[in-house]
């Protein structure tokens, strides 16, 4: 392999001089150096999402207890945490970080600016993104979006506390909070994030519009690049939304517009129809990446073609579409015409549906399949199994009787849970012990991915599962000390349990961070195609792929999930061994 390596690389350099070291990994405008910063920027940012969980924990499990002061209290300055007690704005903050930071920093960066950067070019034969200067750009942004939320943490007044989805008048006005600059560092920050994403999607959608290889027609798209396709005309959409939305809030606070507040004629319900007009929308685009990772992965680990491929690609498009006409049933409590609130109701019901489809799918790709439960195996299995909880329970929020009840209880953090971490973060470990020998040329420690993986899937049940009960039995969402509340104080003893769930959920997150690191320097070399699938960047490039990706344009013969066909010589079919089929008639770079 190191030979391929060398050999394309020394042919490639001929027709360019070698690059310095700044312009090769610093200011790369390589699409699969950009993928890999955003790997280590959002592996960083979910380590700090953790650890306000783990804050955040700590005082459920023994709020306001001076007996059991926070452990490693003394690291925080006393407005933070006094005597080890964590302060009620420091909780509103770290409950406010959390959401954002693994919404925005972790996990949207980790599915996207990680894998449509390393992925779509790599599956659909291109040598690079269509703009490589803006792809650079986009992550230099993301970057020091970064680092003004990670400043928010350091200003008088502390970070942000009004919550992920900064309600309004929580938001907009300092007197509730007690944050001033950290408030608007909050505003600013997602503000040139918003710009970064922009950026990645107009390039993403470019190039899968512009840049396919010969043959490799729409419909013999892999799944993770149609799902990474549909997911960035979503941003495209609604990203400018939320930007309005968040200057038109800075703007109340700072030069005096009262869009928003209610004192001065402003609306507070205009901040959340904006707010989840963009943000309905955006938990698709934290969903449909994973569906496509596990679409890919759980085909090849069963080595049957994806069940009902079409209706796979059909039922994404449908998400996409149908994903703008139910934000409104985060508001139902809002006091809206219950008419409207009815057919935000059905609405949504509808969109469950092609998720439905999309499970029924998986299910039967692996109906009577080979079965090989690798790493990315598990994960994938377990994505389908956790999806299928926190969709139900999502169809309980969603009708509105129900909802009145399970409304901003824990219920609702139960549910947001199943989804987005059983969903899409365990398709993310799910992608990264899959593409990692792609990434790094070295196969992730397999035992010690599978540890990580059993003990992730048990604490995370542990952790989230008994949230539902809560939420029943009427535990708020974002609550500093439930104890206040005589009918609650019976949960103590659950509450404690669930926190040492959580710690252990994090505390097993190190077995990752080793394998990874461990495996970067001393994993075992890896072969060109250890999966034995079918895909452009398995079997047209070596591991990892050099500049440029492919030595010459590889053509396409067929779709990429030919698993176990009965004309192909081996239990797998590269979309670009010449075959039976005729190569499409479509032109190179086709459209
Ligand atoms: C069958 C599919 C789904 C249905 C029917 C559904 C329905 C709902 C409803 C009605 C709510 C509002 C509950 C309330 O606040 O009272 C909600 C909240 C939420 N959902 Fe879903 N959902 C579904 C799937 C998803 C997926 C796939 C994701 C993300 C990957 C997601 C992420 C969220 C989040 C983050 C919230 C909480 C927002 C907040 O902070 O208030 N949902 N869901
Ligand atoms: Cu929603």
């Amino acid at each position: 392999m190191a030979t391929t390596m060398t050999d394309a690389h020394a042919a490639h350099a001929q027709d360019h001089h070698e690059p310095s070291f700044l312009r090769k990994y610093v200011f790369s405008e390589d699409h699969k150096v950009i993928g890999i910063q955003f790997l280590f920027m959002s592996l960083f940012f979910l380590m700090i999402g953790g650890l306000l969980a783990a804050i955040m924990r700590w005082q459920l499990a023994y709020p306001t207890d001076p007996s059991r002061p926070l452990p490693g209290a003394g690291l925080f300055p006393e407005t933070m945490v006094n005597a080890g007690i964590i302060l009620p704005e420091f909780y509103n903050s770290a409950v406010t970080m959390h959401g954002t930071i693994m919404i925005f920093f972790a996990i949207m960066p980790l599915l996207v600016g990680v894998f449509a950067n390393y992925l779509i070019p790599l599956q659909i034969g291109a040598p690079d993104m269509a703009f490589p200067k803006l792809n650079m750009m986009s992550f230099w942004t993301a970057f020091v979006a970064g680092l003004i939320i990670m400043a928010g943490f350091f200003v008088e007044g502390g970070h942000s506390a009004a919550g992920w989805t900064q309600y309004v008048p929580l938001s907009a006005d300092p007197e509730w909070t007690g944050v001033y600059t950290g408030q608007q560092l909050w505003l600013i920050a997602m503000t040139v994030l918003g710009f970064s994403s922009l950026m990645g999607a107009v390039n993403y959608i470019t190039t899968v519009i512009n840049m396919r290889a010969p043959g490799m027609t729409w419909l013999r798209m892999p799944l993770p690049t149609w799902a990474l396709f549909i997911t960035a005309i979503l941003i495209l959409l609604a990203i400018p939304v939320l930007t309005g939305a968040l200057i038109m809030l800075l703007f109340d606070q700072t030069i005096g517009t009262t869009f928003f507040t209610v004192a001065t004629g402003g609306e507070p319900l205009l901040w959340q129809h904006m707010f989840w007009f963009f943000g309905h929308p955006e938990v698709y685009i934290l969903i449909l990446p994973a569906m496509g990772f596990v679409s890919e992965i759980i085909s090849a680990g069963s080595r049957k073609p994806v069940f009902g491929y079409n209706a796979m690609v059909l039922a994404i498009v449908a998400i996409g579409f149908i994903g703008w006409i139910v934000w409104g049933h985060h508001m139902f409590q809002s006091g809206m015409n219950p008419t409207l609130g009815m057919s935000f109701m059905v609405t949504t019901m509808i969109i469950a549906v092609p998720s439905a489809i999309k499970t029924f799918n998986w299910l039967g790709t692996m109906w009577r399949g080979d079965l090989h439960f690798h790493t990315p195996m598990l994960h994938a299995v377990a994505f389908v199994a956790m999806f299928v909880i926190g969709g139900l329970s999502g169809v309980f929020v969603a009708s509105t009787p129900v909802d009145i009840f399970l409304h901003d209880t824990y219920f609702v953090v139960a549910h947001i849970h199943y989804v987005l971490f059983g969903g899409s973060l365990f398709a993310i470990f799910g992608a990264i012990t899959f593409w990692f020998p792609k990434m790094f040329g070295r196969m992730m420690n397999s035992s010690l991915g599978k540890i990580h993986f059993w003990l992730t899937l048990l604490f995370f049940n542990l952790t989230f599962f008994p949230m539902h009960n809560l939420g029943i039995a009427g535990m708020m969402r974002r609550i500093y000390d439930f104890t206040q509340y005589e009918f609650l104080t019976q949960f103590q003893g659950l509450q404690v349990f669930i926190s040492w769930s959580a710690f252990l959920l994090v505390a097993t997150q190190v077995i990752f961070a080793f394998n990874f690191i461990y495996s970067l320097f001393k994993g075992a070399e890896a072969p060109q195609n250890p999966w034995h699938a079918n895909s452009l960047e398995w079997t047209a490039a070596p591991s990892p792929p050099p500049h440029g990706n492919f030595e010459r344009t590889p053509t396409v013969y067929r779709g990429p999930y030919e698993y176990s066909h009965p004309d192909a010589a081996d239990d797998y079919w590269p979309q670009n061994a010449p075959g039976h089929a005729a190569p499409a008639s479509e032109p190179a770079y086709a459209e």
